[in-house]
């Protein structure tokens, strides 16, 4: 890592060889004024976290877990771009490094052949109309090759796209610098080419969908995505609706 050009991500890095998540240790060091562009990264999570309290399997050594810090200057409802910034850095990552067809699934998931590869999980400590910070957290399973048996059939990692043992290394520095020149974009006032290549990268636009939120379901074409992050989503009675990420999961 400290070879590679990066500018502001990872001047601090904490790497640990087993945690509970690297999120919540992300959120600690923040709110002890850990400083933008600090690394937390961890071979192990022993409590790794997806949205809602669900849980991230990380095995020792297989995977990328990590957590970036980020004191962005973006108003609090704006802040799913970052989830937009860092899945974007991560799918030209993998697909640079390893040449293999990787897609964004909106709005935090990276997949292989339709199946789970990665996932991101952005945190934000913010009042009205200021973020204090946000921590975006990714995991990607690079040598993985097996799964527990409830993940089983969603799952997928690097190796077993490819058939072969892909290097963590290679892969971490690249999205490092991935992100770097993507977040740019973002700070910059140019999120529009952001969005351009989270288009191209999509697996959703064009096809149907179907929301499922805490109480109610949604059905149909999935037409674009906005600046903030919210799914286009024309239905069935030909009205557009637009689906914030918050608590919804979409299934085709
Ligand atoms: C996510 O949540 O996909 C966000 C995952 C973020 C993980 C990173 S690792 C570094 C940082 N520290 C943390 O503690 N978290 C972040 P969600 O969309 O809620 O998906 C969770 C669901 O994905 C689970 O309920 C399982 O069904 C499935 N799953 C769990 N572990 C998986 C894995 N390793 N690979 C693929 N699918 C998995």
């Amino acid at each position: 890592i400290q070879n590679s050009r990066l500018e502001f991500l990872a001047r601090k890095i904490y790497h640990y060889p087993s945690i509970g998540s690297t999120n919540d240790e992300a959120k600690k060091l923040a709110q002890n004024g850990a400083p933008h562009g600090t690394l937390v990264i961890a071979e192990e999570q022993t409590g790794g976290k997806g949205r809602l309290g669900r849980r991230w399997v990380s095995p020792p050594r297989k995977g990328i877990w990590l957590s970036i810090i980020l004191r962005p200057s973006l108003e609090p409802y704006q802040a799913p771009r970052i989830t937009m910034t860092c899945a974007v850095a991560a799918a030209k990552a993998i697909r640079k490094v390893t040449g293999i067809d990787c897609r964004i699934k909106w709005p935090n998931d990276l997949l292989v052949k339709g199946k789970k590869v990665a996932g991101i999980l952005t945190e934000m400590s913010a009042d009205m109309d200021s973020i204090n910070f946000v921590v975006t957290g990714i995991g990607i399973n690079v040598n993985n090759t097996n799964f527990p048996k409830e993940i089983i059939e969603t799952a997928t990692s690097l190796k077993l796209a490819s058939g072969k043992n892909v290097d963590r290394l290679k892969i971490l520095t690249e999205f490092l610098s991935q992100f770097e020149v993507v977040y740019r974009c973002l700070e910059d006032g140019e999120f529009g080419k952001v969005l351009e290549e989270w288009r191209q990268l999509s697996c959703n636009l064009g096809k149907r969908v179907r929301i499922i939120g805490r109480n109610y379901e949604l059905e149909g074409l999935a037409l674009d995505v906005d600046g903030n992050g919210a799914l286009l989503v024309k239905t069935n009675e030909g009205t557009v609706e637009r689906v914030l990420s918050g608590d919804v999961s979409l299934r085709e």
